[in-house]
């Protein structure tokens, strides 16, 4: 992908198909003479809509009547010229207008192609590019909320301060270091020490929440296991509320395990039905339960269902996961007596005990991902948490450093390897395949 072309660039802002209307976007230096060429317009007043016709000035024909913005550079969202065509909508307009568009020497726009302008021209920096990314990709009410939370800028604020304290303290090492003790009033180390533990404990407050932050971008994994024949695929189905797995009372029904993206009480989850783990000398068997024991390791809550007795089954396997919500299933008859082991009974067929598991499995989720969206810092992308972590631990150096009462340029050449870091967060140092792999997610149009 070659992201730094200069050509004018054009895509479909909104997603093809049936709709009232739909949007073209197109950007570039200086787009007036394209926008007169296609509309037979001379004048158009940037950020105003003008209601003009769109020809095919080639093939001399009309094309649609729409609405157009036109965007003078630097005020668009890429920071070039842009313009909007709002044309109507369906499957034929917006494709012909945009074939004519890129037979005028237009260049279909890359997936982020428009958003990496936009920070290249420094109308977003990453952190702004990752938040509108994962907002477009936020699939619960839960991970938009979140998000939305975190577009008034809070990370990018919380950098420039946590830079503007570190740049104000070496900036006083750096001036000590230049004169003899004598000359000048010391800064003692308690009193970085103490600017540093404050920064240590912002960066820790993010790090906390990052299980979360996964968590709500990519899905809880809730896993349904069990022996074959256990009854997951009926209960998995049962979840889903339609047969999505085949059901029969062979054992090892289910060989390749079933996933499905669904919302439980504003969670953003996917939920897994697996084959049935039992010891097997049968190779196809052997990688279905494989497959199982992956899904387990990577299992945020696990659903054991066995017959009998899900609890002592389950403990056989060394599940490494915290949430196991244990069910005895096929207990069709709603007289059965409460069990004394925390399992819950349940039967897919008879529905007997299936509101008590979305109750337990409500309670689980809500208790491991509470989020208080008005104090609870949060990092939107692996990106931001690998950097966190890289800063933290750099910062626990610096107060090993101070503790120690080791040399102040040692402290000093950290302190800049720290800045460098946040900085590179906010995209100001940044390499070529890191932008890339951040605006190659966005769509094509954004
Ligand atoms: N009576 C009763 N039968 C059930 C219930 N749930 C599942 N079954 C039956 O149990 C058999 C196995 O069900 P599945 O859902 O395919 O079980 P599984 O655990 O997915 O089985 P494998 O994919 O082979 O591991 C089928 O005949 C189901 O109809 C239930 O709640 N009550
Ligand atoms: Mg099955």
């Amino acid at each position: 992908m070659d992201y730094n072309r200069k050509d004018i660039i054009a895509a479909l802002a909104t997603t093809p198909g049936i709709s009232a209307i739909s949007i073209i976007r197109i950007s570039g230096e200086n787009l007036t003479p394209l926008l007169q060429s296609i509309t037979k317009k001379k004048i158009f007043k940037s950020r105003y809509a003008t209601y003009c016709t769109i020809f095919d000035k080639k093939k001399k024909i009309i094309l649609d009547q729409c609405i157009v913005i036109y965007f003078a550079q630097p005020n668009s969202y890429t920071g070039e010229d842009v313009i909007e065509i709002n044309c109507h909508g369906g499957k034929i307009i917006a494709r012909k207008i945009l074939n004519m568009l890129y037979s005028h020497e237009v260049q279909p726009a890359l997936a982020g192609e428009f958003s990496y302008r936009a920070f290249l021209n420094n109308k977003i920096d990453l952190i702004e590019a990752e938040t509108i990314s994962s907002l477009i990709n936020s699939e619960s009410d839960y991970s938009h909320e979140m998000i939305i939370e975190n577009l008034n800028d809070s990370i990018r604020s919380n950098i420039l301060d946590i830079n503007n304290k570190i740049t104000n303290v070496l900036t006083i090492i750096e001036h000590e270091l230049d004169f003899s003790e004598n000359e000048i009033d010391y800064t003692t180390n308690e009193s970085i020490l103490l600017i540093i533990e404050d920064i240590l404990s912002t960066v820790n407050n993010y790090l906390s929440n990052q299980n979360l932050v996964k968590a709500m971008n990519s899905g809880i994994n809730i896993v349904i296991m069990g022996i074959p024949n256990a009854g997951k695929s009926s209960l998995f189905n049962k979840i889903i509320g339609y047969d999505r797995t085949v059901v029969s009372n062979q054992e090892g029904t289910t060989r390749d395990s079933v996933e499905i993206k669904l919302v439980i009480n504003q969670y953003p989850v996917n939920l897994i039905d697996t084959a049935g783990y039992f010891e097997s000398a049968n190779q196809i068997n052997i990688d279905s339960i494989k497959q199982t024991m992956g899904y387990a390791q990577s299992a945020d809550v696990i659903i054991y269902l066995d017959e009998d007795d899900p609890v002592s089954c389950a403990s056989k396997l060394n599940l490494t996961c915290d949430n196991i919500i244990f069910c005895k299933s096929k207990q069709d008859n709603i007289k059965k007596l409460v069990n004394t082991d925390d399992s819950l009974n349940i039967s897919s067929k008879s529905n007997h005990g299936i509101n008590s598991l979305y109750d337990k499995l409500s309670t689980v989720l809500s208790t491991q991902y509470q989020y208080n969206f008005k104090n609870d810092p949060i990092l939107i992308s692996d990106r931001q948490i690998l950097i966190f972590k890289e800063a933290y631990l750099l910062l626990e150096q610096i107060k090993t450093m101070l503790e120690e009462d080791m040399g102040m340029d040692i402290v000093a050449s950290h302190m800049h390897e720290l800045t460098n870091l946040f900085d590179e967060c906010l995209g100001k140092v940044s390499n070529d395949s890191v932008l890339e792999s951040i605006f190659s997610t966005f769509c094509v149009g954004k």
